[in-house]
C-alpha cells in the first residue's frame, strides 16, 4: 500500500538547513515531525526537518521538461502571493533577490512558474495553472483535513485484539489528517451491541462534529450474528439520521478472525482508518452544504 512520496535533500552545511527550515516555514509549509539524532557508535549525528504537502507526485519524462534548471516542482495557489513571500524572504536574507529568484512566468504547458534559489544550489520551481479551476472537483466534496474537527470514537471492547488496532487505525487518520488529541474523546462499550446507543448520547451532546464507530462481529463466534450485525447497523444509521451528525461505520462484520486481522490492518488497510477518514469527508461536506454554495460547474 502506497503511503506518500518523501523527497529527501541532503544539507551542505548546518547554515544550509537553518536557511532551508526558515525559507519552506515562512512560505506556509506545514512542519512535519522532525528529528536530532546525536552521535551514536553506530553513526554520525543527524537531524531532519519535514514538510510536509497535501499531494505528492512522482513524475517521468520523456522528452522536454517542465523546467530545465529545477528538480523540485511545488504547485500552489496564489502564485503572485508565493513570489511575494519568496522574494520578501530573500530580499532579507541576501539584499539582493534579483539574483536569485525569476520573474513569473508563462510556460509550455498552461501554467505560470517561477524559480527561486534559497541556499546556493537548490532551486525551486513554483507554479500554478492558468486556469484557476483547472483540477479543482466541480462537484461538491468534503475535504480530508481535521484540523478544527472534534470527534468522538466508540469503540466496542469484545474482540479487543482486532478493535484495538482499529482503534489505532482510526487515531491515526485523525491525527494525521491535522486533528488535535484534545479534539478526540474516546468511549469504550462492550460490544458492538451497545454501540448505537453510546453513539447517540454523544451525539446528541453536540460536543463533536462526527462520531466513528468501531467493533468487530465474527459470525463464526457470534450467537444471533444476523440479528445482532442488523440492530447495531440501524442503530448507529438512525442516530446519524435523527442528530444529523455524521456517524461513520467501522463495525467489521467477518467470517473468520484471521478475515478481520486482515481488515485491521493486517492485508486489506485498517478499517479503523477508513472510518475515521469517512468522518472528516463526512464533516467537510456537511459544512460545506451548510455553509457554501456548490462550486460553479465548468
Ligand atoms: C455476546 C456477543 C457475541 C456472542 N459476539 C460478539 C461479537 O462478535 N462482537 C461484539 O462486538 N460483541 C459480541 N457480543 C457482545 C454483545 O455485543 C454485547 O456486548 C453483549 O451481548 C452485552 O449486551
Amino acid at each position: 500500500m502506497i503511503k506518500g512520496i518523501t523527497f529527501i535533500r541532503p544539507v551542505h552545511s548546518p547554515a544550509h538547513f537553518e536557511e532551508l527550515v526558515s525559507f519552506f516555514s515562512a512560505l506556509g509549509f506545514e512542519p512535519g515531525r522532525g528529528w536530532d539524532q546525536p552521535p551514536t557508535r553506530e553513526g554520525a549525528a543527524s537531524r531532519g526537518r519535514p514538510f510536509l504537502a497535501p499531494l505528492a507526485n512522482l513524475e517521468f519524462v520523456d522528452g522536454a521538461l517542465p523546467t530545465l534548471n529545477t528538480d523540485l516542482l511545488i504547485e500552489v495557489t496564489a502564485l503572485d502571493a508565493v513570489h511575494h513571500v519568496a522574494r520578501q524572504w530573500l530580499e532579507a536574507k541576501t539584499g539582493a533577490a534579483k539574483t536569485l529568484i525569476t520573474a513569473i512566468a508563462d510556460t509550455h504547458w498552461k501554467s505560470r512558474l517561477f524559480t527561486a534559489e534559497p541556499v546556493p544550489g537548490f532551486s525551486v520551481a513554483f507554479w500554478e495553472w492558468q486556469d484557476p479551476l483547472r483540477g479543482k472537483a466541480i462537484a461538491l466534496a468534503g475535504d480530508l483535513s481535521a484540523a478544527d474537527m472534534s470527534f468522538a470514537i466508540v469503540v466496542a471492547r469484545w474482540n479487543a485484539v482486532i478493535t484495538e488496532r482499529l482503534l489505532q487505525g482510526a487515531l491515526d487518520a485523525l491525527l494525521r489528517s491535522g486533528a488535535k488529541r484534545h479534539q478526540i474523546e474516546i468511549a469504550h462499550v462492550p460490544g458492538s451491541w451497545e454501540i448505537p446507543a453510546a453513539a447517540r448520547q454523544l451525539a446528541e451532546t453536540h460536543r463533536f462534529d462526527a462520531i466513528v464507530t468501531l467493533g468487530c462481529l465474527i459470525r463464526g463466534e457470534t450467537a444471533h450474528y444476523e440479528a445482532i450485525y442488523n440492530e447495531v447497523a440501524r442503530g448507529i444509521g438512525q442516530s446519524q439520521q435523527e442528530t444529523g451528525i455524521p456517524h461513520s461505520f467501522g463495525v467489521l462484520t467477518c467470517e473468520t478472525l484471521e478475515q478481520a486481522l486482515d481488515r485491521a490492518g493486517l492485508k486489506s488497510g485498517n478499517k479503523g482508518f477508513e472510518a475515521a477518514a469517512a468522518a472528516i469527508e463526512m464533516t467537510s461536506l456537511h459544512r460545506k452544504i451548510d455553509g457554501k454554495p456548490p462550486e460553479p460547474r465548468a
